[in-house]
């Protein structure tokens, strides 16, 4: 009986912790500019911690989205993609780490797309 019990605990214990980190994912998007494939490589690599579960670019639209855990904040990953040389609308990257990407990268004056 009293192994029972213990059973039951265990798994109450073990539901509700994997409900309340299902709950604690949120899911957004936001513009982030750029304009290849490289962009986008170098953009999701940026969402690369462990509290990204999901993030995806697209070179048509602009738009990250991104599923993370509510222990980081989306403006966290706004900086974080400014930080590679990649604006958003909150936060712009640095000029010369802006200016340090390549050529075809260059989305603030020739926004070519290839
Ligand atoms: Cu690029």
């Amino acid at each position: 009986m009293k192994k029972l019990f213990s059973l039951i605990t265990v798994l109450a214990i073990t539901a509700s912790a994997l409900l309340a980190q299902e709950a604690k994912v949120i899911e957004t998007e936001f513009k982030v500019f750029g304009n290849c494939g490289m962009c986008k490589t170098r953009i999701e690599k940026a969402m690369k911690i462990d509290e990204v579960k999901y993030a995806k670019w697209n070179k048509n639209t602009k738009m990250l989205k991104v599923a993370f855990e509510s222990s980081v904040t989306a403006d966290s990953l706004h900086k974080r993609v400014a930080e590679v040389g990649h604006d958003t609308e909150k936060f712009k990257a640095e000029d010369d780490v802006y200016a340090a990407l390549p050529k075809c990268c260059l989305y603030r004056d020739n926004a070519k797309t290839h």
